[in-house]
This record gives structure tokens, sequence and C-alpha cells, in this order.
């Protein structure tokens, strides 16, 4: 992948209905992706593909002190892919423990 390719795609960013996780636990981590990344989904399909079969990436990283070299992402923070029919994104950095998600 070249340097600034908005169609790339990396850790934890899924593509044409998929899913994608990424996972990292413990660790100062630098992060320094490209494109789409840090918890993307990606659809290059249209129609009923994007309702029935959307894409959904999840980047997790718990623990540690990290640096993020991206328009997303930063230590102790979480961040959210703007809304868009049948691609879902979302990151979180946590501090060392664990992650829990609630309904709302
Ligand atoms: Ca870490």
């Amino acid at each position: 992948m070249s340097k600034g390719n908005e169609q790339a795609c990396s850790l934890g960013s899924a593509i044409n209905s998929s899913f994608a996780l990424f996972a990292n636990i413990r660790g100062d981590d630098s992060y320094a992706p490209v494109g789409n990344s840090l918890g993307y989904g990606m659809m290059r399909r249209g129609g009923e593909w994007k309702i029935y079969a959307p894409s959904t990436g999840l980047f997790f990283d718990i623990g540690g002190k990290d640096t993020y070299k991206h328009a997303k992402g930063g230590d102790g923070t979480e961040w959210r892919q703007p809304p868009a029919q049948g691609q879902y994104g979302y990151g979180v950095d946590a501090p060392a423990g664990m992650i829990r998600f609630e309904q709302e």
C-alpha cells in the first residue's frame, strides 16, 4: 500500500460484506496505518448487499501507552465511523482491564 492511499484498509477494517477484528492487549504500541483503518467498514457493493450483508470493522487496544499517527485513534479514546448504510466501524483504546459493551 502506498502512503496516503485512501482505498487502503488495515487494522480492523472490513470490506464488502465481511467482519474484521483487530485486538491488542498490553504493550506500548505505535500505529501509523494509511487509509481506512483502525475500525472501519467499507462497502463497494450496493443494493441489498448493504442491507443484508454489511461490513463491520472493530479495533481494540487494551492497555499500554499507545501513539497514533492517523486521523482516528488516540490513547484512552474511542471513535466511531460516521453512520452509513451497511458500513460500521468502531475503535477504542482503553486502559488496562477489560472492555464491556452495553445496549442502550
Ligand atoms: Ca496497547
